[in-house]
């Protein structure tokens, strides 16, 4: 059986990857990220007749959130890793049994997802081969659409909680949502029916993980502010990091003190220049190059080492391997990855090592970007907002966050940002800005044209922007505020905010560039009913359609 995946925007011919992942993982990678979903699912199972009798498993919960986010797209490509961590899971699952035999639970009925073993790696490899691992499995189209929307919605769901928990910062009631959720897209007497409601329900703590992970980052660094970010460089050595964990790049600042080494963001890390306690860093340089896709040529001319604490890592070129550093989720065979000791803290120091070697980075562009643009800094703007609203001088907002991505069509967001009237103002967070925020887009009476939240889950900033000015305006219906949603997604942090800005009630969203290839017929037919969710056409027309809502 040849691997099976259709997790994110890329996936080939927008059906699916069953060769090879367009993303670059191979059938071996993919198929063994399979079964380790597959295996998550089956331990959540068991933690449910733990939960339901009262039995707690501790690390469990975090075994379950690590190994989801390990499958999200490029995230993690160590087959080796994957191997070991899913003979670790099963190790653990026996123990929880056992457990639970021990306190006299019975456990009847259970899935082969939960019963499956395997006493060798071969054994591992042979089981991550079989029919019933794979997504294919389930055969109605239907169900499989809808079992895939809430299992990546989940992965999503685990990366934020994730980042929330290295702050010290956890919602039990998420993680318990996510453990009895896994095992329901096993269970084959829920309907399309109850797979629907369950979706909506994911996006429910979608919006309790965007909250707690806000919560957890403001209260460690502060609300974001109006920053103006440097994107040229310096000519000391450095350190590029890349991705979203904001406590990683706390260490990393820290240990480069005094070192001459200086460090700039790449990528998702970008509006950590927004949090006031990293602004004392005089290091802390700036931002170098895009987004994620355009990261071979940009490590190759940032010359010193790369360290990425989430997606998106992509296969790297084999001269860089050496200077790519890993840690958290994120791993990539041959790179080093930097573990965390039991109280959290990372050593960096080989990292800082390397960089006094390496030569200074080559500029690539000169300027400033603006951001800083999350809940409270808007709200502090309120009152210019609100009166630009009133004067006509702003027309409509339009919420153009998630994900970029290499696909050629996404020059659609350049042309729409550049094409649309001057009385708008875009509002967006995650990768996708780099799409049109070095674009001189000018301001409205000192509020700038295009205003950057913060990362992709700062998504839950712009929803609550949303709120406010309904509140402001007296609106019943957040769907009356002159706010269009054009968004770009590409994996699958994308699908848990969208499934909360759904759960939030926002109507009439348009994504791009493709639908997911993950929703059949008649789930896009149920989310373009119930949602008004759309795709994309052509710039001219997406504009005047949403200048006419
Ligand atoms: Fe294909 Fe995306 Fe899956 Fe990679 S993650 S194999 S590109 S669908
Ligand atoms: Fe980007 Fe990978 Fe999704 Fe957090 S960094 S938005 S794609």
């Amino acid at each position: 059986m040849s691997m099976f995946c259709y997790q994110c925007q890329e996936t080939l011919k927008g059906t699916g990857c069953t060769i090879q992942g367009v993303c670059g993982k191979t059938e071996s990678l993919a198929k063994l990220q399979d079964l380790l979903i597959y295996t998550l699912k089956g331990i959540s199972s068991v933690a449910v007749a733990g939960l339901n009798a009262g039995v707690k498993f501790p690390g469990v919960d975090t075994y379950i959130m690590d190994g989801l986010f390990m499958t999200i797209t490029n995230v993690n490509w160590d087959e080796e890793l994957f191997v070991n961590y899913i003979k670790e899971g099963l190790a653990l699952r026996e123990d929880m049994k056992k457990k639970l035999a021990d306190k006299g639970v019975s456990l009847s009925d259970l899935h082969d997802a939960a019963t499956w073993t395997a006493a060798s790696d071969a054994e591992v490899i042979a089981k991550s081969n079989a029919p019933e691992v794979s997504i294919l499995a389930t055969e109605n189209e239907d169900i499989r659409s809808l079992r895939e929307l809430i299992t990546y919605g989940i992965k999503g769901m685990a990366a934020y909680a994730y980042h929330a928990q290295a702050l010290g910062s956890v919602n039990g009631e998420i993680n318990e949502f996510i453990i009895r959720t896994l095992p329901k897209t096993l269970d084959d007497s829920l309907t399309a029916d109850d797979l629907v409601a369950l979706a909506l329900e994911t996006g429910k703590y979608g919006v309790d993980v965007m909250a707690l992970l806000d919560r957890a980052n403001t209260s460690t660094y502060g609300n974001p502010e109006i920053t103006e970010v440097e994107i040229g460089v310096r000519n000391n050595p450095a350190i590029l990091i890349s991705g979203h964990d904001l406590k990683d790049l706390e260490q990393l600042l820290e240990q480069t003190k005094g070192t001459g080494v200086d460090v700039y963001t790449h990528g998702e890390m970008l509006p950590a220049h927004y949090y006031p306690a990293f602004k004392k860093y005089d290091h802390f340089v700036g931002n170098y190059g895009n987004a994620w896709w355009q990261q071979r040529e940009e490590i190759a001319s940032f010359n010193g080492p790369v360290l990425f604490t989430t997606n998106c890592l992509v296969p790297p070129r084999k001269e860089h391997i050496s200077r790519i550093f890993t840690t958290g989720a994120v791993a990539y065979p041959g790179c080093k990855h930097i573990e965390a000791d039991e109280n959290g803290n990372k050593d960096f120091s080989e990292i800082i090592e390397l960089a006094k070697q390496l030569p200074a980075p080559t500029e690539i562009e000169t300027g400033k970007i603006v951001g800083g643009f999350a809940h409270e800094q808007v709200f502090a703007l309120a009152d210019k907002v609100v009166d630009a609203v009133k004067s006509g001088a702003i027309k409509k907002f339009f919420v153009m966050a998630g994900c970029d991505g290499r696909m050629k069509s996404r020059s659609y967001y350049t042309e729409f940002a550049e094409k649309l009237p001057k009385d708008t103002v875009i509002l967006t967070a995650g990768c996708a800005k780099y799409r049109y925020n070095k674009l001189d887009l000018g301001d409205i009476g000192g509020i700038p044209r295009v205003l950057d939240a913060g990362q992709c889950n700062d998504s839950y900033s712009l929803a609550l922007i949303a709120l406010k000015l309904k509140e402001v305006f007296g609106l019943e219906d957040v769907n009356d505020l002159p706010i269009a949603y054009n968004i770009s997604w590409y994996e699958q942090k994308a699908v848990i905010v969208l499934l909360a800005l759904l759960h939030l009630g926002v109507k009439n969203i348009h994504l791009g560039p493709t639908l997911p290839g993950f929703l059949s017929p008649n789930v896009a037919k149920v989310l373009v009913e119930n949602f008004g969710i759309g795709g994309i056409s052509t710039v001219e027309k997406d504009i005047e359609m949403f200048m006419a809502q």
